[in-house]
């Protein structure tokens, strides 16, 4: 039995010569193939509860803007509202065609008076969950812990100063691990929302990195112990809502996760606002994951260009988004990651219509987005280049250089005797950025 929420819409189609105010796919169609995998199997779209369901439109200078059946003032019995909540985001991910979810703990169950009330909550909606799922083919792309809304975490989660708090936040991500096992999901991640500072004059820098450490390695031991085969992911962010995170950037997190001996046990989920937040692009935390080894999956958004917030929209940006595909598709595409939409509603699109028309929207640009960055890859113009470029380092001498084999002293001698005296050579940017024109 339906809601109703999304009228009579059940499923949404791909139809290139849709008519204007249609809700269907224009670009995605799942079962099209690229280099020997579907468009879904590409993307391995994922559709978040806690923007689409759990968010009430509010901003700083104004509250709720959405009403929705499932919200307190709508009903009484919280658990009641957590079920309809639950049978309204299954209905959209059916009708989306969408292969996978992700939730935190916070969005999906009501919020107890104790620990043990939290995740009875959770293991209550994890059973109908796991129903749900059975019924339509939902799968998870994770599951993860809300360390950051509570008062209790206003001064961080595993970076607390009071003991308690991480006490607190650990045996909270242990429900979430148990939960998102049981549901089968395929990464588990951790986003460090209040893992940072609001004034180094109350902060012990120290402490809190040995804190964050000693979480994460509990994390991954218990990983370990569950046998849960999924992978654990960091999500990088700079700041927002605390004034510095820990987890900066992909270069930080690489840093913190050498430090405690994490690199080859976590890897990275990286947002496209957080990378712009960062000071980067979104290709480069892509790229740069790629190159230390540590990619795992992406939250899929965009930022306003003038506003310097993570404004969580949809994406729009077909180059863009092509670019992040190509250095994903570059790197051998997503393993157990995927491409989650982290993005939310303006708050003025108050109709149910408006969350399905976002994500078709969402949709159709990475599908065009991976086209363009298959096609590229396909061509191998660009990559050819780039090859072409560093192709002196095949020669002898040179990877005796790179091998540690030649000391300074030896590179002098060389250096004399072959009368070395490089020219310099274009790097033809103009030229690349005009190919990838041709392409998206
Ligand atoms: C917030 C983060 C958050 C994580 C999950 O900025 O993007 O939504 O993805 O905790
Ligand atoms: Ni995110
Ligand atoms: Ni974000």
């Amino acid at each position: 039995m339906s809601t109703g929420f999304f009228g009579d819409i059940t499923t949404i189609a791909h139809d290139p010569d849709a008519s204007a105010d249609a809700l269907a796919f224009r670009h995605y169609d799942p079962n099209e193939v690229l280099g020997g995998k579907t468009m879904a199997e590409h993307l391995r779209f994922a559709v978040c509860y806690w923007h689409n369901f759990a968010w009430p439109g509010g901003d700083p200078f104004g509250g709720q803007t959405f009403e929705r059946p499932w919200f307190e003032d709508q009903i009484a019995d919280p658990m009641e509202a957590a079920k309809l909540k639950a049978d309204v985001a299954f209905e959209m991910f059916t009708a989306l065609g969408a292969p996978y979810f992700c939730f935190h703990d916070a969005d999906v169950r009501p919020e107890g008076e104790s620990f043990a009330q939290n995740t009875a909550n959770l293991n209550a909606i994890v059973d109908l969950f796991e129903e749900k799922m059975a019924a339509t083919g939902v799968k998870l792309l994770w599951g993860t812990a809300n360390l950051f809304s509570h008062r209790r975490y206003m001064a961080g989660a595993a970076t607390n100063p009071d003991p308690e708090v991480f006490a607190f936040g650990a045996a909270t991500v242990k429900t979430c691990m148990d939960a998102t096992h049981r549901l089968n999901g395929e990464n588990y991640v951790l986003w460090g929302g209040r893992e940072g500072y609001e004034t180094l004059l109350n902060t012990d820098l120290a402490r809190e990195d040995a804190q964050l450490g000693r979480f994460l390695n509990m994390v991954v031991e218990y990983k370990h112990k569950i046998g849960f085969n999924g992978a654990i992911l960091l999500e990088p962010k700079p700041q927002e809502p605390t004034k510095h995170q820990y987890d900066y950037d992909v270069a930080t997190c690489y840093g913190f996760l050498k430090r405690h001996g994490l690199e080859n046990e976590v890897k990275l989920n990286l947002e496209q606002g957080h990378a712009i937040l960062a000071g980067h692009s979104f290709e480069h935390e892509i790229a740069l994951a790629q190159a230390l080894g540590v990619f795992g999956s992406i939250d899929m958004n965009r930022n306003d260009m003038q506003s310097g917030w993570d404004t969580d929209q949809f994406p729009n940006n077909v180059p863009e988004v092509a670019l992040a595909y190509y250095h994903i598709l570059k790197g051998g595409g997503f393993t157990t990651g995927g491409t989650n939409f982290d993005a939310k509603l303006r708050r003025q699109s108050l109709d149910a219509s408006d969350l399905l028309h976002a994500h078709v929207g969402g949709m159709d640009v990475c599908a065009r987005g991976l086209k363009a960055a298959h096609a590229m890859l396909e061509d191998g113009v660009l990559d050819g280049f780039v090859e072409e470029r560093y192709a002196g380092w095949d020669q002898s001498g040179a990877k005796q250089m790179l091998e540690g084999k030649r000391t300074l002293s030896e590179i002098v001698a060389w250096v004399e005797a072959a009368d070395v005296n490089p020219k310099p050579k274009s790097g033809r940017q103009e030229w690349l950025e005009n190919v990838v024109n041709r392409y998206v």
